[in-house]
């Protein structure tokens, strides 16, 4: 029997700076500490352990910390055994502890061979980079491949999938993993077409494992694994009634068996949705501090987190909500509180933006700026140059490179 834990959606350093943001290094260190405690052969880690590209150094420090924690626990009956497909350098200092084997996700992918944060964490023998690889490892007689792809854009996701196509070897456990959208499940958009199917993979894996959809999911009848992140990033409904934790997979003979590890350190958060129909502000005032009230009356194991979303409609011709203020609303609550006020002043536009935040939130933010940038780029006649080549030295502030990079197509084009 092998014992995998797998951690997801880390984010090391989301929200970096503000009053929440130690909360991806607190929930990362209790996941990682959980891998250890219950005795992980193996940890699998299918992206965005990051949040960022290039992340600051005191990102970096923090994150560190935490991932030293398999390196320095009792050695693992797990013994790497190579690769099968490319051979690849790995750092000695990989093999001690727990060995850690990762892809990384759509916040840490650099378009150009460029070095992201997973390149480094390989090189420094913090955990094995996979992508489209394979890791062979020894577990106390029996014998597992790890086979991992990292993110790619989801218009060819599928296309590399087919290109690489993984398949289970025999005599050994299986396990595939990566960090993509898949057909059939959230962030359904334009592309669709072009995601990932789990139908793509051959049978006879034991587990088949995504990242990147940060709410936790266990199929048995596919044997399909959405990990889920171990921090709040979207403050929706889903990750205000589902918990953060990590998976624990025994692989032995017959179905696997799954465990889902919930983490004690996760902040305690509420929604709090209220509507309102031609309401006085006082009398919204004064249920949205009774929500809070009821909040707070729970007991709480840390500072919790509170989204109060208030719409519909006000009283006319009063002050328009504007007696509204934050500091009316959460003076006196001692929790972080983020108030959203979308009422109906005028309920044509109030339905465009409702409809509009709908759509758009099935695109992750990522997904959402390609876009933009895919448009503008069309719509200014230069159509085929990947998005992503534009939007990432864009996010580092070199903008030089981008010119380079446009002046290269339509030179490429002319002659
Ligand atoms: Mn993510």
């Amino acid at each position: 029997m092998i014992r995998i834990a797998f951690i997801s959606d880390v984010h090391f350093g989301f929200h970096y700076g503000s009053p929440t943001g130690e909360d991806s290094f607190r929930q990362a260190g209790e996941a990682f500490d959980l891998a250890v405690s219950r005795g992980a052969d193996l940890i699998v880690i299918p992206g965005d352990l990051f949040d960022s590209r290039v992340p600051r150094q005191e990102v970096w420090a923090e994150a560190l910390r935490v991932l030293q924690k398999p390196l320095l626990a009792t050695p693992s009956r797990a013994k790497f055994a190579g690769f099968h497909g490319r051979e690849t350098k790995v750092n000695p200092i990989a093999f001690r502890g727990i060995p850690v084997v990762a892809v990384h996700g759509t916040h840490e992918r650099r378009g150009g061979g460029a070095i992201n944060p997973l390149h480094i964490l390989h090189e420094a023998g913090y955990l094995i980079h996979l992508h489209c690889n394979t890791a062979l490892f020894d577990v106390g007689g029996e014998r597992i491949a790890v086979h991992g792809f990292s993110g790619v854009p989801e218009h060819y996701a599928a296309q590399v999938v087919k290109q690489w196509n993984p398949q289970p070897l025999p005599g050994m456990r299986n396990i595939v993993f990566f960090h993509q959208n898949v057909k059939g499940y959230l962030y359904a958009g334009e592309d669709e077409e072009a995601y990932v199917n789990l139908s793509d993979f051959a049978p006879g894996f034991d587990l088949i494992v995504d990242g990147h959809i940060h709410s936790p999911l266990w199929e048995p009848s596919k044997r399909f694994l959405i990990v889920g992140s171990t921090v709040m990033t979207q403050q929706n409904k889903s990750e205000a009634s589902s918990k953060k934790g990590i998976w624990l997979a025994e692989l032995g003979d017959g179905e696997p068996k799954m465990e889902f590890a919930k983490l004690e350190t996760q902040r305690p958060f509420f929604l709090k949705e209220l509507t309102f129909e031609g309401a006085e502000p006082k009398e919204v005032l004064a249920r949205a501090r009774k929500e809070l009230e009821q909040v707070m009356a729970q007991k709480h194991s840390m500072k919790p987190f509170v989204r109060l979303k208030l719409s519909g409609s006000l009283k006319q011709g009063v002050d328009g909500g504007a007696s509204l203020t934050d500091e009316a609303i959460t003076s006196g609550f001692d929790a972080f509180i983020n108030v959203a006020r979308d009422f109906d002043e005028n309920s044509f536009r109030y339905r465009i933006a409702a409809l509009r935040e709908k759509q758009q939130a099935k695109l992750t933010p990522e997904e959402r700026g390609l876009r933009i940038v895919d448009e503008l780029l069309s719509q200014n006649g230069y159509k085929g140059i990947p998005p992503e080549e534009i939007i990432e030295p864009l996010s580092e502030g070199d903008a030089d490179a981008v010119v380079r990079k446009v002046l290269e197509r339509v030179q490429k084009n002319v002659t």
